[in-house]
């Protein structure tokens, strides 16, 4: 009989590799932030692709570079209408969030930031948020300002404001913090930006995975994620841009692909998306992407993000008694994303500690140091949690956690 609602045993069953067990226990996969798993869908798919339709895309007069060329921009109408894009000429494929931000960086960036222009970034942004944008400062004579944040791991909107003038061009923030699960009030922020006359980059990287997304709504004028935080493969991207910006910015990379004619004298560019994907994209992942685009669409953004939910309120109040638990990041408005310490350890040892059980959680700085710094603290350990977790696997890591800590406090 056909199951109706959300089934997180029948999710499960979708995804092998939650099948097996690591140092003897179930694996109990809970460093989703980082990555998630994929789906048989997905991995069908890639092996689908290169066992029947593997070929170049655009060029070949053949079937199979036809077959390929139509499944790859299946994808890129399936991720317009996955933001809600106004057309998919807006939707770049990129290697991931990181060269999405990157190639904002060095194509908006080379075109309209100028000397003593101003970027504003946050103190909870992702190194893929900052690093970029502190090299574009250093090339052209701007200015990174930041927006400082609460204990709580809020941003402090009053002070944003006080930042934002005519000298502000561009706002880049990341949509929900990946190291302390923070959903940050994007519409706001961008309004604002507005308001002040800049631009706005979205970094989507850990929003995408939770709730909808709406490029239209959120009127910014960047939008980038990874593919593989989505339950799709790795090494794949997509930067969302407005029509008008994405066609006055000048071309990321050169070569095949982004060009309409070269010649020695003189080599004019092609139409959007396509300038910006020169060589070879990564088909294959571009391709099986569309599975995970579809699972997550057959399983429902609001069921899956009820169900995170749930995760996210069960486990904070479950491993709130546990005695030497310190909670890092207590926003209002959160995600599935729990980083923590353990009072008197350090935070790889529980990771190795909880390892040793077949509990896969991320300890570290999580690729966001100054964060960490405006917490005086070296890194955290962190559990997210994807769709296909359970309860019953916080019930796991509580156990464990709880013998942990009862060892130092
Ligand atoms: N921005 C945010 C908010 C992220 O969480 C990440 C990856 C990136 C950018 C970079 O994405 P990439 O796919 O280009 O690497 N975050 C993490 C993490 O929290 N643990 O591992 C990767």
């Amino acid at each position: 009989m056909a199951k109706t609602g959300f089934d997180v045993d029948d999710i499960r069953e979708r995804f092998p590799v939650l099948h097996q067990e690591v140092n003897g226990r179930p694996l109990v996969y809970l460093d989703n932030a980082a990555t998630s798993q994929k789906p048989l869908s997905v991995i069908e798919a890639l092996n689908h692709y290169y066992t029947t339709d593997n070929s170049n895309i655009h060029r070949g007069a053949h079937a199979l570079a036809a077959r390929a060329t139509d499944y790859y921009e299946n994808t890129r109408k399936s991720v317009s209408s996955f933001l809600n894009a106004p057309s998919e000429e807006q939707i770049i494929f990129t290697k991931g969030t990181t060269e999405g931000i990157n190639l904002v960086a060095s194509t908006f960036g080379r075109k309209f930031i100028h000397e003593g222009d101003e970027i504003i970034i946050s103190a909870m942004e992702h190194h893929s948020n900052i690093v970029p944008w502190q090299m574009l400062c250093a090339e052209k004579g701007a200015t990174l300002k930041v927006i400082p944040i609460t204990d709580d791991g809020e941003l402090i909107m009053e002070e944003y404001e006080k930042l934002l003038s005519s000298k502000t061009k561009l706002v880049s923030v990341l949509h929900v913090s990946n190291a302390l699960g923070t959903v940050n009030p994007m519409e706001s922020i961008i309004s604002m930006a507005h308001r002040a006359g800049a631009k706005v980059l979205v970094d989507a990287a850990q929003s995408t995975s939770h709730f909808t997304v709406d490029v239209q709504a959120l009127d910014c004028d960047f939008l980038v994620f990874s593919a593989h935080k989505l339950y799709g493969p790795t090494g794949l991207g997509v930067l969302y841009g407005k029509r008008e910006l994405l066609e006055e910015m000048p071309p990321y990379q050169g070569g095949g692909e982004m060009i309409k004619e070269v010649d020695f004298s003189g080599t004019t560019y092609n139409e959007i998306p396509f300038k910006f994907e020169a060589g070879t994209p990564n088909i294959a992942d571009v391709i099986a992407f569309q599975k995970a685009l579809e699972f997550v669409s057959t399983v429902g953004k609001e069921q899956l993000l009820a169900h995170e939910n749930e995760l996210l309120t069960y486990a904070t109040e479950k491993l709130g008694t546990i005695k030497g638990f310190i909670p890092v990041g207590k926003a209002k408005h959160k995600v599935s994303v729990l980083s923590f310490l353990i009072n008197g350890m350090h935070p790889f040892d529980v990771g190795m500690m909880l390892d040793a059980v077949g509990i896969a959680v991320r300890t570290g700085h999580h690729c966001a140091q100054p964060l960490m710094k405006r917490f005086n603290i070296e890194g955290t350990v962190r559990a997210s949690f994807a769709v296909y977790n359970t309860k019953q696997e916080i019930d796991v890591l509580y156990v464990s956690l709880s013998r942990i800590a009862k060892r130092k406090n």
